[in-house]
């Protein structure tokens, strides 16, 4: 469960945040695949309820109304052809999966595929799900079935996370309901799992699901999915990541937190010499590494704190950091713009609510959507992150509190500054002589660099120069983009 699949010697993960399934298709094809990413995370790809008030909020496709594949992102005929689109471009898909619950209570209606429930008499006919495949009472011992103390194991995943109605796990039909849904996916070439609210549900009920899923038949060798599970683990409660190992990954929410800490100037970067489990984060293969996520870059899951792309310039280095280092298996965040005042704000949409296409101009997204995995700054880092694999941290230095500079082997350097005045070093970069191109000052293109050039002595050795007050103080350099 904690291999990712990916193609040829890539690395890392986007996740393309309420991206409709054609647009992802698109994206796989022109840009995901040539620039060397692993994998998309799609947002859920099954039938929520249609939320109105407020006017058709993101979180809405945290409801759950059935297994279907048909929402604001596409059918299942869209869905099916991304899936063999991306793959065909060597790009993996990871579908978000919302398993632990089904919609919040209360309320009757019809879901984004036409489906009804009845949330009051806990009818989900759509799947089908009735009241005795939700936990009441009798697994549940909080009075009014909601969680309130996180300091229960047993209420936070017996209870109701936020009212949304819980399934009853430990029932073999709703496993097998469960299975069926991860297995259809499979079926249709998706390679893993991000497994939502993870920590809300018994370790041993995950295994119980997962040994009823099947291989995944888009890859060669008989293998289990890519799993990673949304376990916020920011320490302080009772419930632990490493209760989950069994079934795959954890999302680590420590590392947005601590490099966020790092990039606001609150604990010197030169401290990141020890970056990884020594920080009390999860070894290396047991995680998912990112610097903020759909829900806390918004205040939710976990809350605030952490570095979004409404801080672009730390976030970028923050960003450049997380690329450049072995530790772990990384996640780039691409969002959509939205009121910030007013965070429930679903994607860019149409007149009738429908999600409105991605536009591009050039490289740069338009119509309000982010993307962030475009920015030079961090695809450019994905190249690095891929031309570096297998590689460890040496040539570690630094200058000051907040300047540092590491090679990965002889592969690839870089150099970061957060200090007031310029980093100007002769450092050893590991790399062979010749000039490279800074790749987050710009491209290498038709033979020469568009930003910076750095020039590397026989003996390894470079003039090492990084601006304090620029735009991006940072350096990076690989054998990738060599003149
Ligand atoms: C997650 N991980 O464990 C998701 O990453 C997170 O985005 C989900 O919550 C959560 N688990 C449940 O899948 C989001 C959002 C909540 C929202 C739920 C359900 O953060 O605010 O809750 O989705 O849509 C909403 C309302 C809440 C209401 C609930 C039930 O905000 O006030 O609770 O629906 O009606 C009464
Ligand atoms: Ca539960």
């Amino acid at each position: 469960y904690t291999n990712p699949h990916c193609v040829g010697g890539r690395d890392g993960i986007v996740h393309l945040f309420e991206w409709k399934w054609n647009d992802i298709a698109a994206e796989c094809e022109r840009f995901l695949g040539p620039y060397g990413f692993c994998a998309v995370q799609t947002s859920p790809a099954n039938e929520n309820r249609v939320v109105a008030n407020p006017n058709r909020p993101w979180w809405e496709r945290y409801q759950p109304v059935s297994y279907k594949l048909q929402t604001r992102s596409g059918s299942e005929e869209e869905f099916k052809n991304m899936v063999q689109r991306c793959n065909n471009a060597g790009v993996r898909i990871y579908v978000d999966v919302v398993i632990n619950h089904m919609t919040g209570a209360g309320g009757r209606g019809q879901g984004t595929g036409g489906s009804s429930y009845d949330a009051d008499g806990l009818q989900f006919p759509g799947v089908p799900f009735g009241p005795t495949d939700f936990n009441d009472g009798s697994e549940c011992h909080s009075g009014d079935l909601n969680i309130h103390n996180y300091n229960n194991p047993e209420e936070v995943r017996n209870c109701r996370l936020v009212g949304l109605l819980d399934l009853r796990m430990g029932k073999d039909y709703v496993r097998g309901k469960v299975a069926d849904f991860l297995n259809h996916l499979i079926g249709l070439g998706v390679a893993g799992f991000r497994v939502d609210a993870a920590k809300h549900m018994w370790p041993g009920d995950i295994v119980g699901i997962f040994n009823k899923v099947h291989v995944s038949s888009i890859l060669t060798k008989k293998s289990r999915p890519f799993v990673y599970q949304e376990v916020i683990d920011q320490g302080g409660e009772p419930i632990k990541a490493e209760e989950y190992f069994a079934t795959g990954r954890v999302t680590n929410f420590k590392f947005g937190l601590q490099l966020a800490n790092v990039f606001r100037r609150q604990n010197p970067m030169k401290y990141l010499s020890t970056w990884g489990a020594s920080w009390g984060m999860w070894a290396t293969d047991n995680v998912v590494n990112f610097i903020d996520n759909h829900d806390n870059q918004r205040g939710h899951g976990g809350g605030g704190g952490v570095l979004t792309h409404w801080e672009p310039r730390p976030y970028k280095l923050a960003s450049a950091f997380m690329l450049a280092h072995p530790y772990g298996f990384p996640r780039i965040m691409s969002s959509y713009e939205y009121n910030r005042a007013n965070n429930y704000e679903g994607p860019p949409h149409n007149g009738d609510m429908s999600t409105a296409s991605v536009g591009l101009s050039g490289m740069t997204c338009t119509g309000g959507w982010s993307c962030e995995h475009r920015w030079r700054q961090i695809y450019n880092m994905v190249a690095f992150r891929n031309i570096a694999s297998g590689t460890g941290v040496s040539n570690w230095w630094s200058g000051a509190d907040y300047q540092i500079a590491f090679s990965r082997g002889n592969k690839a350097f870089i150099a970061l500054n957060l200090e007031g005045f310029d980093i100007n070093q002769n450092l050893q970069t590991g790399l062979p002589g010749g000039t490279y191109c800074d790749v987050i000052s710009g491209n290498y293109e038709n033979g020469s660099c568009t930003g910076k050039s750095v020039t590397v002595n026989g003996d390894g050795t470079a003039r090492i120069q990084v601006c304090s007050s620029c735009e991006d103080p940072a350096l990076a350099i690989h054998i990738g983009k060599r003149r």
